[in-house]
């Protein structure tokens, strides 16, 4: 109240301003004394000021303090500059996601000047250079908070920024929400920044990739990479093969109930991760890594003949005919129909561990099916066993276990996905006593997932050869959400962070607290975390 009080005071005449002098040393003074010494009234409120210490994850480019607050209260209003559809979308996004956090219900308006004080204020520039594709500056002052961006993507990557430094699932009744006074200048380091979840191993349904793709969209991560067929099941549906998934997709590693999405949720799956600014990377694993479409066809088997449903976990011994005809109008209806599902630009054809395709078979396999994916307008990621085919500066290959292989798609001039296997597999073990995942790679504690950078990861690779870094969850042991969350959290978010922060502005000791902090997050937000005996988490929010 007090403070209040000081910063509405006039002072206009000098008779005014002698009785100002007098009022403040007779009675505000004391009063402000008081006050600071026992509670006004008012509820104490352990102000937080320093926006430097808001524990984000991605850490930011830049944080400028200001040491104030500013009080977000029930009658505060989200402004949108200008009519654009798109960000009155993310107007109510922001204020959905404000409603949970916090159970206030703020209305978003459109505005043509500068709102009033106590708002929020999101505003799309014209010039989108500044900032870049995703990048935003967050500006919040005690009276105004103010996200600017160059694009809406940015505007959306900015709210993952406010959110964190929200409560999860408060109640308005433990209001006013501060947020520190300062201003955030912030873009990413890399333009791919995914994870990938198997969903041929096991099966997960729709609302469980929904849940994947918030926690990507949470951490500031702009790619889904969804791993629709292998041996154990196909798991999309095409329409002008429907044996694929009436019987390549009944069953899963272990022989229980399979699934597959009907091309209705898929583009259902592809909405909500469009909405989030994610792209949606869809995965036909060829020529390798096929028995389950081998099973449902077999005409598409080399001596006509369909194998059995395959429940195990062994890989290398499934290939398509690469000799019959069959096989490319095959992949020419599966990749038409799959693009016509997929607005974003890459369609990944798989190309790993095709021990069973004769290797003259396997390079030209490969360029045919470049060539079917570039014809309807897509560019082809394949995984590193790819880099032999005839890439080109439009190729894409991610590295998971070969560095010759990463080597020779940079000098075909190819970008590089980074996703090595004994740093960036999420299926494996954290060390030894991790009940699920494998360890072939490696064991991956938390800060080996994040002590590591793509740009000096292996000689021959540098900044410029990578287009960024991807999480693969391969689902072998893992069957549910829970188990899924066990695995993913906490490396996810140092993998968000590799993905975004500049390299020197990221170290693990500084992390690990950061992450720790995070703790009561993931709890509230009921994620089934592994605690590592490796990160300082937060008081309170330990798991019994
Ligand atoms: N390698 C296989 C995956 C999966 C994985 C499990 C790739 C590209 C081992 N291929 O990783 O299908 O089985 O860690």
């Amino acid at each position: 109240m007090a403070a209040y009080y000081f910063r509405t005071f006039p002072a206009k005449t000098d008779r005014m301003r002698h009785n100002k002098t007098n009022f403040l040393i007779t009675t505000l003074l004391p009063l402000a004394i008081m006050c600071s010494l026992f509670s006004c009234g008012e509820k104490e409120e352990k102000i937080a000021t320093n926006l430097a210490a808001a524990n984000l994850i991605p850490q930011p480019v830049s944080i400028t303090v200001d040491s104030s607050a500013f009080r977000l209260k029930g009658s505060a209003i989200i402004f949108v500059q200008g009519e654009s559809e798109e960000l009155l979308r993310i107007g109510q996004y922001f204020s959905d996601m404000l409603k949970s956090a916090t159970g206030l219900n703020l209305p978003v308006k459109s505005t043509a000047e500068v709102p009033g004080k106590g708002n929020f204020y999101l505003v799309v520039l014209e010039e989108r250079n500044v900032h870049g594709e995703e990048g935003y500056q967050l500006d919040i002052k005690e009276d105004l908070v103010t996200l600017y961006a160059g694009t809406p993507a940015g505007i959306f990557r900015g709210i993952q920024t406010i959110r964190q430094m929200l409560p999860i699932n408060a109640d308005k009744t433990d209001g006013p929400f501060i947020l520190p006074t300062g201003t955030i200048q912030d873009k990413p380091t890399y333009s791919y920044r995914g994870a990938m979840l198997d969903v041929s191993r096991h099966f997960f349904q729709v609302e469980d990739i929904k849940r994947y793709i918030d926690f990507l969209a949470e951490y500031k991560m702009n790619a889904f990479h969804i791993h629709l067929s292998d041996d154990q099941g196909w798991r999309i549906e095409i329409k002008k093969w429907p044996n694929l998934t009436a019987h390549g997709g009944k069953t899963q590693v272990g022989g229980g109930k399979g699934g597959f999405y009907t091309q209705e949720q898929y583009a259902d799956i592809v909405k909500y991760a469009q909405d989030r600014y994610i792209t949606v990377v869809p995965e036909i694993d060829m020529p390798g890594h096929t028995n389950a479409a081998l099973a449902s066809y077999p005409e598409l088997n080399c001596n006509g003949k369909a194998p059995e449903l395959y429940t195990g976990t062994e890989v290398g011994f499934s290939t398509l005919c690469s000799s019959k005809e069959i096989t490319y109008q095959f992949i020419d209806d599966v990749i038409t129909e799959l693009a016509a599902l997929t607005p974003g630009p890459f369609i990944h054809i798989g190309g790993d561990e095709s021990h069973a395709t004769k290797k003259e078979d396997y390079l030209p396999f490969v360029n045919r099916v470049k060539g079917i994916v570039e014809k309807h307008g897509k560019t082809m990621i394949g995984w590193d066993e790819t880099a032999q085919a005839d890439l080109n500066n439009q190729s894409v290959v991610q590295l998971w276990a070969n560095e010759d292989f990463a080597k020779m798609a940079v000098a075909k001039g190819a970008q590089l996905i980074m996703s090595p296997a004994k740093k960036a597999y999420m299926d494996m073990q954290y060390d030894s006593t991790t009940k699920l995942g494998l360890h072939w790679a490696a064991y991956i504690e938390v800060d080996s997932a994040y002590l590591w950078d793509p740009a000096t990861y292996m000689p021959g690779v540098g900044k410029d050869n990578v287009l960024g870094i991807e999480a693969p969850l391969w689902s072998e042991t893992v069957t549910n959400l829970d188990e899924i969350e066990y695995m993913v959290f906490p490396r996810l978010l140092g993998y968000a962070e590799i993905g975004w922060t500049p390299v020197e502005k990221r170290n693990w000791e500084a992390y690990k607290v950061r992450l720790g902090k995070q703790a009561g997050r993931l709890r509230a937000d009921g994620i089934d975390y592994y605690e590592s005996k490796l990160v300082p988490w937060e008081e309170g929010a330990v798991k019994n």
